[in-house]
């Protein structure tokens, strides 16, 4: 081989090699773009479908029962119960464990998410006469 092909050959081994990296470079960097926008994509659904607009509904305990005694929600919202009363009290399903909060002191609050459709009563456990109901629709 003589002085000048190799040199050519070189310059075109290097000129190859440059086009092979750039291309791969640049196909890289498309492929991220992808999923960076495939992620955006993502997230955006995910706001849709948690914002929804999930309500709290507050359910107070005092004077030995639950006011309100019935509540009306929609699925995926929210209610909490806060002891007002110095008696503790708790919140738990009439479905075995379903929901408990155990013994609430006074102060003491407790929150339960309800996804699905349904009636749900619970009562304390402490003291049989307080029941309440939470609708779900
Ligand atoms: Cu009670």
């Amino acid at each position: 081989m003589s002085n000048k092909k190799f040199i050519f050959s070189l310059a075109l081994a290097v000129l190859a090699f440059a086009l092979f990296f750039g291309c791969t470079q640049g196909g890289y960097t498309a492929q991220t773009n992808n999923q960076a926008n495939g992620n955006n994509t993502t997230n955006q659904d995910n706001n849709v479908v948690t914002s929804s607009n999930p309500q709290n509904y507050a359910v107070n305990i005092s004077n030995f029962a639950f006011n309100p005694a019935e509540v009306t929600i929609n699925k995926g919202d929210t209610v909490s119960w806060l002891n007002s009363d110095s008696s503790q009290h708790t919140v738990t399903s009439d479905t075995a464990g379903l929901f408990d909060s155990g013994f609430l002191a006074k102060g003491a609050s407790f929150q339960h998410t309800f996804n699905e459709a349904g009636t749900y009563t619970y009562h304390c456990s402490v003291h049989p006469s307080m029941s309440g109901k939470i609708i779900v629709q």
